[in-house]
């Protein structure tokens, strides 16, 4: 019995010299403690001894148990460091990489220009409104003043999408929405996307307005030429200068057409302004008795001014584009540029 301990002794730590794993240890500790382990069914079989010899081997037997647990032990720190070690291998970052760029967006030029136009009118007063885009023709056309043979209904510049709906081909159908709901003093802008079947190299089927509005007891043309100008430059700059010419839209009376100086020559005369030193950015009136009697305000006691701008030509003016189709195609390589 004692040269069986023995032997099993040397065989358990030789065989825990070249274990790889820790399932292999597993294996090895059932074959020498598991309940038919080789250890235990020695001691087990120790019952059978005389007492005399069975101190002597239970000795034996305690020191054997004693010297292939510790080399278990041994054993099983250095494969649970080795996994440490492996494991931190694997994720083991390289500090000294150069780190990935992100890719940071940039506003839409057009979005940057709605921006800088809605600031500007806030710092006036204005309240921002949004309305529908299909809309009815009601809206769109009627209540402005826009009887039914007018041409500007004609189906050449209209979207029509069903019986009576259209694609709003300006943005002062929501000034009517706004002006039925609420009562004067009224002092907003509308910013938005609009529709007209227009499509060549200074014209897209879908482009952006902004229309304003300020109604109110006893409002002037002359307040509507003072929003106007400080508009002009404070967009455009201090130096720019202001023209109002007559003009003709169904909603204003008188209406106007307003100018400013070119912003790439001066006045001068250049490309952009076709030799003429002006630009025009702005058609705008005196708001027509007539839209007043549809949203139920009395022409004799209020009156107003609306005028409207169109935001893709001023983009191209504020960034130096010069092809309209640029702004529509969305490349990043131009979208980072602003
Ligand atoms: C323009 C020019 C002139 C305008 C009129 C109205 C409303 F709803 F009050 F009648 N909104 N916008 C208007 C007037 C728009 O755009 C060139």
């Amino acid at each position: 019995m004692q040269a069986e301990l023995e032997q099993i002794e040397t065989e358990a730590l030789t065989e825990l010299k070249v274990v790889n794993d820790l399932r292999e240890l597993e294996s090895l500790r059932i074959k020498y403690f598991g309940r038919k382990g080789q250890l235990t069914t020695v001691m087990r079989g120790m019952r059978k001894l005389s007492k005399e010899e069975r101190p002597i081997v239970g000795k034996l037997a305690n020191e054997v148990r004693t010297n292939i647990t510790a080399a278990f032990d041994r054993v099983t720190e250095t494969l649970n460091q080795r996994a440490r070690e492996q494991q931190l291998a694997a994720e083991a970052v390289d500090i000294t990489l150069p780190g990935r760029r992100p890719r940071i967006g940039k506003k839409h030029p057009i979005t940057q220009t709605f921006d800088r136009i809605q600031e500007i009118f806030r710092g006036m007063g204005f309240q921002v409104a949004e309305g529908p885009e299909i809309e009815h023709e009601y809206y769109n056309f009627d209540a402005l003043n826009t009887p039914a043979e007018h041409p500007a209904r004609d189906l050449h510049d209209t979207f029509y999408i069903a019986n009576e709906l259209v694609l709003r081909t300006h943005t002062s159908p929501v000034q009517v929405r706004v002006m039925e709901k609420q009562k004067p003093p009224v002092r907003i802008i509308v910013p938005g996307k609009v529709y007209r079947l227009d499509y060549d190299i200074s014209h897209t089927p879908m482009f952006h307005q902004v229309e304003g509005l300020l109604v109110d007891h006893q409002v002037t043309f002359s307040e509507l030429k003072g929003v106007l100008y400080s508009f002009a430059r404070q967009m455009f700059g201090e130096m720019t200068r202001v023209r109002f010419r007559p003009g003709f839209f169904p909603f204003t009376e008188p209406s106007a057409e307003i100018d400013i100086s070119c912003t790439v020559c001066g006045g001068k005369g250049c490309r952009t302004c076709s030799r003429t030193g002006w630009l025009e950015i702005l058609g705008a009136g005196s708001v027509h008795p007539n839209v007043f009697r549809y949203v139920n305000y009395d022409p004799e006691q209020i009156t107003g001014f609306a005028f409207g701008m169109g935001v893709d030509r001023i983009a191209m003016l504020r960034f130096g584009i010069t092809d309209l189709r640029l702004i529509f195609e969305n490349d990043m390589r131009f979208a980072q540029q602003f």
